[in-house]
């Protein structure tokens, strides 16, 4: 995509296989794309992906509905998963999870030497994580010996992503009636997902009916049984969606920023002196911490929030976002009919000079400038400084979600859905609006928590200088194994 902007300019039209596309990606460019989102926003449908729930006569949860049947199913979910309440009383969970992966840490981790693994640790105790905050159960996956199922679950996300690749333009149907080893692949992975995780639903929803009086931390599984607003089918697809979108993506990205950081080591020793500081709000004695220490520690953490927000400018997980617009738009004097395929590109985005000032350069900083009135990293977006920076890094408030809460509850189509105001679109690694990533707050707290934790315990440094690329593999990941040693302080 970066060759085509470099050759076309900032938007061109393409057609892959049977797909036509019209491709951006500057900032106000995207902002008039997701103006005409409508009130159910459609993205580009991973083929496969349908073809398997199709094939296996599985229900589609938040991540493959579309139309009122998707909003429906989102707004009974939003309340659970993403609104600014539903967050504090799982951190806990979550603080937990980061106490048992230090201790691990600490335990494998050796003097001048790369951590073995890294990427398998962090998938680990990203699925030990997202368990905690949906089912309340611990995995154990944190300890020396990991439950067979599980480490099957974790290979099959991986290769269910690996495999989606070569079928994204390809009609499944053709690739089933060839019946190829790839789409035997792909069934596969999905049939390990499914069966894993729905074992653990079917465990915790009849321990629930059996009054089984174990006491659990609150979790999400119990949190929308309680609303009573899905049905078990809905509820079942939606959560297995939950556990398996929530594994490789915030793994893969807390990678990236232990990367970024390890290559920078004053920043390093900033932030950890910013988390020194915000872990002294924890009560002596209280190291596991309650939901209020928990959220202002997260809170009086805004530099480890900018790092997040930085590492998803340059290592984005999802390479583009799309819809399919609902209403006819011009863009950069093209007019655009409705139902056309739109696509932000948010890796060209978050490497463009014409967007961010020296974009090689990893600066979390740079999402602060604009408050100190210095140079704007939006002026080369032609975006105003009074649009720019209301949105939540100035504030401290994680605000994007609570807008995104709001306008999907409208049932007119409005412009901008009302969440344009106060979004600049530079911070895009979430996607946006309504139909925006639905784990995402769960993220930013799981991955705010671990930097947290890890700063404070470990210095991180690089084990050697292998350059580290980006490979597509439906989601963006590194190359090769990232090797960082992991000094105790
Ligand atoms: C959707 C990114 C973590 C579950 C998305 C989308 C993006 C994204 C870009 C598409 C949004 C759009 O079209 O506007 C990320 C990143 C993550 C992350 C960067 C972490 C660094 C998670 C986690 C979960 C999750 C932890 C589950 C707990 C989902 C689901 C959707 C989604 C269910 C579909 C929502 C819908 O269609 O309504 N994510 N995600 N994601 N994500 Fe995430
Ligand atoms: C992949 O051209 C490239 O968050 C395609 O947690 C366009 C496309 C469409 C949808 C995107 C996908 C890309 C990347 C992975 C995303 C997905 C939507 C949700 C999914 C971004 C950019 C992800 C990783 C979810 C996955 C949940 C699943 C495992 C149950």
């Amino acid at each position: 995509m970066g060759h085509q902007f470099d050759t076309f300019g900032p938007i061109y039209r393409e057609r892959i296989g049977a797909q036509d596309t019209v491709n951006v990606y500057l900032p106000g460019d995207s902002a008039r794309l997701f103006m005409v989102e409508g009130i159910t926003p459609e993205r580009m449908v991973v083929r496969p992906w349908l073809a398997y729930r199709h094939y296996r006569q599985r229900s589609h949860g938040v991540l493959l509905k579309s139309g009122e049947d998707w909003r429906q199913t989102r707004l009974a979910l939003n309340h659970d998963v993403i609104s600014p309440k539903a967050l504090p009383p799982l951190l806990p969970s979550l603080q937990s999870v980061c106490n048992e992966f230090v201790s691990r840490l600490h335990s494998i981790s050796r003097p001048e030497s790369a951590l073995p693994d890294l990427s398998n640790e962090l998938f680990k105790f990203a699925l030990e994580s997202i368990c905690r905050v949906l089912y309340g159960e611990r995995m154990g996956l944190l300890g020396n010996t990991v439950p067979a199922d599980s480490e099957i679950f974790i290979q099959a996300i991986t290769e269910m992503f690996r495999t989606s690749v070569p079928m994204l333009f390809i009609p499944p149907d053709l690739l089933r009636l060839l019946s190829v080893p790839l789409w035997k692949k792909h069934m596969n992975a999905w049939d390990d997902i499914f069966l894993h995780a729905e074992k653990h639903i079917k465990k915790v929803l009849s321990a629930r009916n059996a009054k089984d009086c174990e006491a659990k931390p609150p979790h999400l599984l119990e949190n929308i049984v309680m609303r009573g607003r899905l049905n078990l089918e809905d509820i079942t697809a939606s959560a297995t969606e939950l556990m398996a979108g929530g594994v490789d993506t915030t793994s893969i990205t807390i990678q990236w920023a232990l990367w970024e950081l390890a290559g920078k080591p004053e920043l390093q020793e900033l932030l950890r002196q910013e988390v020194q500081k915000a872990w002294e709000t924890l009560h002596a004695g209280d190291a596991q911490g309650s939901p209020e220490t928990l959220s202002k520690l997260l809170k009086d953490s805004p530099l480890v929030r900018m790092t997040i927000k930085e590492t998803l400018r340059l290592h984005p997980v999802a390479v583009t976002l799309q819809r399919y617009l609902a209403h006819d738009v011009t863009i950069q004097g093209y007019n655009i009919p409705s139902g056309t395929l739109a696509q932000v590109s948010l890796w060209t985005m978050g490497r463009h000079p014409d967007v961010f000032e020296d974009p090689d350069v990893f600066s979390p900083m740079r999402w602060l400038r604009d408050i100190h009135g210095e140079a704007s990293p939006f002026s080369k977006a032609g975006i105003h400084k009074d649009e720019a920076e209301t949105t939540d890094e100035g504030a401290v408030n994680w605000r994007d979600g609570d807008e995104t809460v709001k306008s999907i509850g409208s049932t007119s189509p409005g412009p901008c859905n009302g969440a344009a105001a106060g979004n600049n679109f530079l911070a895009l690694g979430f996607g946006f609006g309504p139909r925006q990533c639905l784990g995402r707050r769960i993220a930013e707290s799981e991955m705010g928590l671990l930097l947290i934790n890890i700063l404070r315990n470990f210095r991180v440094r690089r084990f050697d200088d292998t350059q580290v690329d980006t490979h597509f593999e439906l989601i963006l990941i590194p190359t090769c194994p990232i090797q960082l040693v992991f000094e105790p302080i």
